[in-house]
């Protein structure tokens, strides 16, 4: 794939412990992606990165609340909010990346999920489209047009990141293998692929680059 370096970025979506297998929230085979992206960042001049970073009292943690079990629902910040399991807690090894992720071609990290009271799934905005990271104003500073994004989960952050990028007019692709998907229901992952799609997002594969 011929890619137009300076205006277009890779966006690489929380490949964090807690989502690789045998963390708290793990995403089957999301170590599975670490080499794809490790052999695609030197084709980018932006890599550009998000962290899910979650204080301990996290309104979106099960145990936050009396009786309630990860995959049941509350209110938060006005919305109905699946909880998960405590995961990506700010200072805990699960929340660093993956040790074989390579870090030295990152230009920035854009961390999300610091309010306690709302979850924050795309790396934009929170999910009450309050809360914003900068990353849409960085992108735009640096003239970028174009972003491929890739990471976990692709059922969560890596689809609202890229619904995001999309809607704020970036010419958006998803590298489809280059994801993993938690499917808390067995379709969610291919569900995801098809709604971005639907949005007009482009999808490609991490092969088209080597
Ligand atoms: C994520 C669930 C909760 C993700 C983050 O990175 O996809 N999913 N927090
Ligand atoms: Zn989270």
């Amino acid at each position: 794939m011929d890619i137009k370096q300076n205006s277009t970025a890779l966006l690489i979506v929380d490949v964090q412990n807690d989502f690789i297998p045998g963390g708290a929230l793990e995403v089957k085979d999301g170590d599975q992606i670490i080499p794809m992206i490790n052999a695609i960042q030197k084709k980018f001049s932006h890599v550009i990165v998000t962290q899910d970073f979650h204080p301990a009292n996290h309104g979106s943690f099960a145990s936050q609340y009396d009786g309630k079990s990860p995959g049941e629902f509350v209110v938060l910040g006005g919305l109905d909010q699946i909880l998960w399991p405590d995961h990506c807690v700010q200072g805990t090894f699960g929340a660093e990346f993956h040790k074989d992720l390579d870090q030295s071609n990152w230009e920035v990290i854009f961390q999300k999920g610091k309010n306690p009271e709302v979850d924050s799934y795309s790396g934009f905005f929170d999910n009450a489209r309050k809360g914003d990271t900068g990353l849409n104003a960085y992108l735009k500073a640096k003239g970028i047009d174009t972003v491929f994004v890739c990471g976990l989960a692709l059922d969560y952050c890596v689809k609202f990141t890229a619904l995001d990028a999309k809607s704020l007019g970036f010419e958006t692709f998803l590298i489809e293998d280059a994801t993993r998907a938690v499917n808390l229901s067995p379709s969610d992952g291919k569900d995801a692929i098809e709604e971005m799609r639907k949005s007009g997002i482009q999808i490609c594969t991490y092969k088209e680059f080597l």
